[in-house]
């Protein structure tokens, strides 16, 4: 059964908010109807099926505690609304909310390019209907040594990327996100270069933990949050989980990213959530939990070793940082 999302442009379905709701969330969300509580991957329940597959074939052993922060609190949905980081919308945390209101967001599409058989330009909606949409808890951690911990919605990347048929030679997954200098005040600045670009090594964009994202708390993403769609590789900054995306280009060389051109030495192209490696203004070694007085230890991987250490095996990840 499939996690339907309510789409934030429409009526709420009843006067019930979802900062309520998600404090008794499974009530919630089997009352609202917005999840048929069939298969999905609620914060106790196992995996999906398809999911646990998915990651013994990638050589992974399932273990939702891990894959899910269950033992976390969630963040409230206006921290993860309110206190945003989107540069095309200005620079403090509270440009975002309040610019990206402007972006229109429907009609949207996706082209897909480069070193695939089938490029394609898909429809957002069509995205939507692409494969299930599960639920899953991921904590976000930014460089700046603050996170959040998010149920986002969405399903794996790999559910897309084996539909476009990548060739052998793509090596690389380059995303692009939207520049549209009528609704984004913030590309006059040169603090980037635009389109935002991010990119993940094929590897990484088909772990099953890498996540095609089309919502947050029950309902479509909100504009800040980069809607229709951003992606989701939990084990690395923030940054590398680029806002509303425009164009996914499969690529032979790794490819430049807009963070690691502005400032090579600060942001590297793995970009791994690393306690041990830091940042060369400050440490990684805590963060503070938004909502959260008292900082905590930052996670290798960001807790998510046990899924994606194998894919560094025999890496430096001093060098590769
Ligand atoms: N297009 C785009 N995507 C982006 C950013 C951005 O400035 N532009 N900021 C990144 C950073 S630094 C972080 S921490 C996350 C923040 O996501 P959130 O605001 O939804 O929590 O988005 C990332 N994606
Ligand atoms: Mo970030």
């Amino acid at each position: 059964m499939l996690l339907r999302l309510r789409d934030r442009s429409s009526p709420a379905p009843s006067e019930i908010t979802p900062e309520a709701l998600y404090r008794g969330r499974r009530q919630w969300l089997a009352q609202a109807g917005l999840l048929a509580l069939g298969g999905a991957a609620l914060a106790s329940a196992p995996l999906r099926r398809s999911e646990a597959q998915a990651m013994r074939l990638a050589g992974v052993t399932p273990n939702p505690r891990h894959v899910l922060a269950s033992d976390e609190k969630l963040n409230k949905v206006e921290d993860f609304r309110s206190y945003c980081n989107f540069y095309e919308f200005g620079m403090d945390k509270s440009d975002p909310p309040v610019h990206a209101k402007a972006m229109k967001v429907r009609p949207w599409t996706v082209t897909i390019e480069g070193e695939v058989n089938k490029p394609q330009t898909i429809d957002v909606d069509a995205l939507h209907r692409m494969a299930p949409l599960e639920e899953r808890v991921y904590r976000l951690r930014c460089v700046e040594a603050w996170s959040m911990v998010i149920p986002w919605v969405g399903f794996p990347l790999s559910e897309l990327i084996r539909r476009v048929e990548p060739r052998g030679n793509a090596k690389y997954v380059e995303f692009v996100t939207l520049a549209d200098p009528k609704v984004m005040p913030g590309l006059r600045y040169r603090s980037l270069e635009w389109p935002y670009v991010e990119g993940l090594r094929m590897d990484e964009a088909m772990h099953p933990l890498t996540l095609l994202v089309l919502g947050a708390y029950g309902e479509t993403l909100a504009p800040q949050n980069g809607a229709p769609v951003r992606v989701m590789s939990p084990w690395k900054y923030g940054f590398k989980s680029g806002k509303s995306i425009v164009k996914i280009r499969f690529v032979e060389s790794q490819p430049k990213t807009a963070w690691h051109k502005a400032a090579p030495g600060e942001y590297g192209f793995y970009s791994n959530v690393n306690p041990d490696v830091d940042h060369p203004r400050w440490s990684q070694k805590t963060e503070r939990r938004i909502g959260e007085f008292s900082r905590r230890k930052t996670l290798l991987f960001n807790g998510y070793g046990e899924q994606v250490a194998h894919l560094y095996a025999g890496m430096d990840l001093r060098k590769f940082f």
